[in-house]
């Protein structure tokens, strides 16, 4: 059943207010669950909220792409997520992790969209994810509603395409103040990575998404989300593309 309009707002209020004041909150499907339609038009009035505040959409973003999330998360379907400029943090930037709740981090890559949807750039990217719900813990239409974990990211330099050649089968590798904590290949990310552009395509078709042209896409993590530490340098590295990296105060 379609929910109503009023009940919509009303989940993307208690989500956007768990963020706002960095607690966690109950999963929504603890009310009933809601059905994917539904969960996409939560996440679309969250972002409504956030819009009218001033954050601009600035790209899309994938998850679960890759069997190493899919297990560690307990979801199996892909999901699409919004990307705001007051996420982004420049690269070697700082993150603070006590803006967020229980904020994770995984390496990606990502890609730049010309104004007719064409992959035209790629780069190395961070994305750090941060559920608004207690203990990680969520089903789909939870993830999906709550803007699936999205919470902040970082873009390494922008390579032509062409320049990156074939991304199917990169070494990733990401590390914390020098130590390797994961490893993984851009091949676990749909295959290759740059399949994400039509699963995002896909996705957003089907469930009200505006146009990604000229916007950014985050393909999705290659290998599992590790906690932000306290204190210290994170750093992602695709082979061939070469790093990103952010700190925490
Ligand atoms: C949901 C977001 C998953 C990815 O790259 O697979 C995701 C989560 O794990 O909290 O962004």
């Amino acid at each position: 059943m379609t929910a109503s309009l009023e009940a919509i707002a009303a989940c993307a209020a208690v989500l956007d207010d768990a963020q706002l004041r960095a607690a966690p909150t109950a999963q929504l499907s603890q009310s009933g669950a809601l059905d994917i339609h539904d969960a996409y038009r939560v996440q679309h009035a969250l972002l409504a909220r956030r819009t009218a505040r001033g954050e601009r959409i600035v790209g899309l973003k994938l998850g679960f792409t890759s069997r190493a999330k899919a297990v560690q998360m307990g979801v199996h379907e892909l999901i699409l997520g919004t990307l705001t400029d007051r996420m982004r943090i420049p690269d070697g930037g700082v993150f603070d992790p006590a803006a967020g709740i229980h904020p994770r981090i995984e390496p990606e890559v990502a890609y730049r969209m010309d104004r007719d949807g064409r992959i035209t750039a790629v780069a190395p990217a961070l994305e750090i994810i941060d559920s608004r719900y207690a203990d990680f813990r969520f089903d789909l239409g939870d993830v999906v509603a709550d803007n699936t974990s999205a919470c902040a990211f970082v873009v390494g330099e922008w390579r032509s395409r062409a320049e990156a050649g074939p991304l199917g089968n990169r070494a990733v590798r990401l590390e914390i103040d020098g130590r390797i904590v994961q490893t993984g290949s851009t091949a676990a990310i749909c295959g290759d990575p740059a399949r994400a552009r039509g699963a995002a395509e896909r996705l957003a078709g089907a469930h009200g998404f505006g146009s990604n042209a000229g916007g950014i896409l985050l393909a999705g993590a290659a290998t599992e989300a590790v906690p932000v530490p306290a204190r210290g340098v994170i750093e992602a590295t695709v082979a061939g593309l070469g790093r990103v990296s952010v700190r925490t105060a």
